[in-house]
């Protein structure tokens, strides 16, 4: 009989917990992959190294007591998404250096790569979608702990085509609406652009703690009427002038329609939470604020209707990543089960 209160003990389930996916009103889908993961790369260990951290885990959630009990799945790693990841990291590096050194994406040098790197970043969406579409027709809900944050993009394109009509809430230090970044069509930098662009019931995107922007995202955000930044600068701003938090995710929440996906980049947390992810960013929202602002969705009345974890990468000796990063899944899954 499985105790919530003995010892855990790892059984390869997130959190150790006793369910198979076909119990479970809830399935984690682990994409162990980040081709294009520019700076420092590492996220396609995420997921292993979250699943290890999560049985330390007390499982009392404030928010959803007991909420574990409808079941939280752990689907099984595809290992041929972490042998194709590590494939293509190769050559995307190749590319990199080749743009680096003022090399064109265009030669056919770095072209050949990228047409087969954008050719199976497409086939991963593909699968991801149809994997996550699956769940969702069977009545579950389904979360993806990623890898870089170009995973979610099937996840997304199912939830949506499931809801009808939803709004994703970003939280993360960068806007990631690079259209192709560096060639890369379906680059850790470009998910919400594609999101924007190709899934049309995304009806809203709302980004909280933005703070490293290229000059093209500026305009691209002023332009387009379905995204709502909270510049980390302005948060902090209103913080200094006195408006509280809890006003602050009002502010933030009532932007979102009644159906809400979250896109959780770790990045967007104060870095001495994410100190290994790939591209850390000093300021951000911190621990304490993040799951204040989630817990307000279903607070608002509003629903969360898929989600994902992206970016968090383990750092050698250090758990510590890990040990947030299976914290803010915890929490996701908690409040995607109210
Ligand atoms: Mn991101």
């Amino acid at each position: 009989m499985y105790n919530p209160n003995d010892i855990a003990i790892p059984n390869g389930n997130y959190f150790a917990l006793p369910f198979t996916p076909e119990e479970a009103a809830l399935v984690l889908l682990s994409v162990p992959w980040d081709v294009t993961t520019s700076y420092r790369p590492g996220a396609a260990k995420g997921p292993e190294a979250i699943l290890e951290a999560s049985p330390q885990l007390d499982l009392y959630d404030f928010d959803n007591p007991g909420g574990w009990r409808k079941g939280i799945g752990t689907l099984e790693i595809d290992p041929s998404i972490r042998s194709t990841s590590r494939k293509l990291r190769e050559e995307a590096e190749k590319v990199i250096i080749h743009l680096e050194a003022g090399g064109a994406p265009e030669e056919e040098y770095a072209a050949r790569k990228l047409a087969r790197i954008n050719q199976a970043s497409r086939q991963l969406n593909e699968s991801i979608y149809k994997e996550s579409l699956r769940h969702l027709q069977a009545g579950k809900r389904v979360g993806v702990v990623g890898g870089d944050h170009s995973v979610p993009f099937g996840l997304i394109r199912a939830v949506a085509e499931q809801e009808e009509e939803i709004g994703i809430l970003q939280i993360d230090a960068h806007a990631d609406l690079r259209k192709a970044y560096e060639g890369f069509e379906h680059s850790h930098a470009s998910i919400m652009y594609n999101a924007l662009e190709q899934i049309g019931g995304v009806r809203r995107l709302t980004a909280v703690a933005l703070r490293d922007l290229s000059e093209e995202e500026v305009p691209r955000i002023a332009d387009d009427r379905r995204i709502t930044p909270f510049f980390n600068h302005k948060l902090a701003e209103n913080r200094f002038a006195g408006v509280t938090w809890g006003e602050q995710c009002r502010r933030i929440i009532e932007t979102l329609p009644a159906k809400v996906y979250v896109s959780f980049d770790i990045d967007g947390l104060t870095p001495e939470n994410c100190p290994h992810t790939g591209t850390p960013v000093p300021g951000g929202i911190t621990f304490d604020e993040a799951v204040y602002l989630l817990a307000s969705i279903p607070r608002s009345g509003r629903q969360i209707v898929g989600f994902d974890l992206c970016e968090v990468v383990p750092g050698g000796e250090s758990e510590w990543d890990a040990n947030v990063g299976a914290r803010v899944l915890y929490k996701l899954c908690n409040l995607i089960l109210l």
